[in-house]
């Protein structure tokens, strides 16, 4: 018997975007969903993710936590869905780019502005994302070609496109139009709509 997939979440968290790769993958899996302030601090849950915090994901006995680590791992683990580059391939360079960027560079840039901390331009050069306007642009460039890594939908563009879709919603990206089509494009995938409804109709009270 294969091994178990469980996804540890919360509909109102990055958990949707894990649940949005698992749908992708096409997999059987369960999910747990944990609360803010409680199970996700409970023992049981801290001893999967000292963090505290979700997404995470068991697979069999092996556990991965960090969303854009999840999406990586599932897409490597299950290759006949087609989200990743093989090992070896050139446009795994590419790929690696566009998923450490958007977990690092764009997460700690939209971070930043939503919780209100400015940098002052004396301390850009020490940090990894510069400021918000650059990522912004080099962004923008790279989602007008279409698809972040050669011709196709990859994890990369799940895991960046979320980014770009919640940040529209919540207003920590500019509304430019390449943001608006290429969210457009990646959240017409079926995936994608079976995950949100599963996440909407699983929203705790
Ligand atoms: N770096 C983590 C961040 C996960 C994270 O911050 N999750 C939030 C919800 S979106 C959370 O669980 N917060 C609960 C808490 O910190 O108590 C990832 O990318 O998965």
């Amino acid at each position: 018997m294969a091994d178990e997939l469980v996804l540890y979440t919360n509909p109102r968290s990055r958990g949707r975007v894990a649940r949005w790769m698992l749908e992708e993958i096409g997999q059987p899996y369960r999910t747990e969903v944990l609360y803010f302030g409680t199970t996700m601090k409970a023992p049981a849950y801290l001893a999967i993710n000292p963090m505290g915090k979700v997404p995470a994901l068991k697979h069999g006995d092996a556990v991965v936590t960090e969303a854009a680590a999840i999406c990586a791992y599932l897409a490597d683990a299950f290759p006949q869905a087609g989200l990743a580059p093989s090992p070896g391939d050139r446009l795994r360079a590419p790929y690696y780019r566009w998923l450490f960027f958007g977990a690092g560079p764009i997460e700690a840039a939209v971070s930043n502005k939503a919780a209100g901390v400015a940098v002052p331009p004396e301390r850009e050069r020490m940090m990894g994302y510069g400021n918000i306007a650059q990522v912004m642009n080099v962004l923008e460039a790279a989602v007008s070609r279409g698809y972040l890594v050669g011709d196709s939908f990859t994890a990369a563009d799940l895991y960046v496109g979320f980014a770009i879709g919640f940040g529209l919603m919540f207003g920590t990206f500019e509304k430019r139009p390449a943001f608006e089509q290429y969210w457009r494009r990646v959240s017409s995938r079926p995936a994608f709509i079976r995950a949100k409804g599963l996440d909407d109709t699983s929203a705790p009270r």
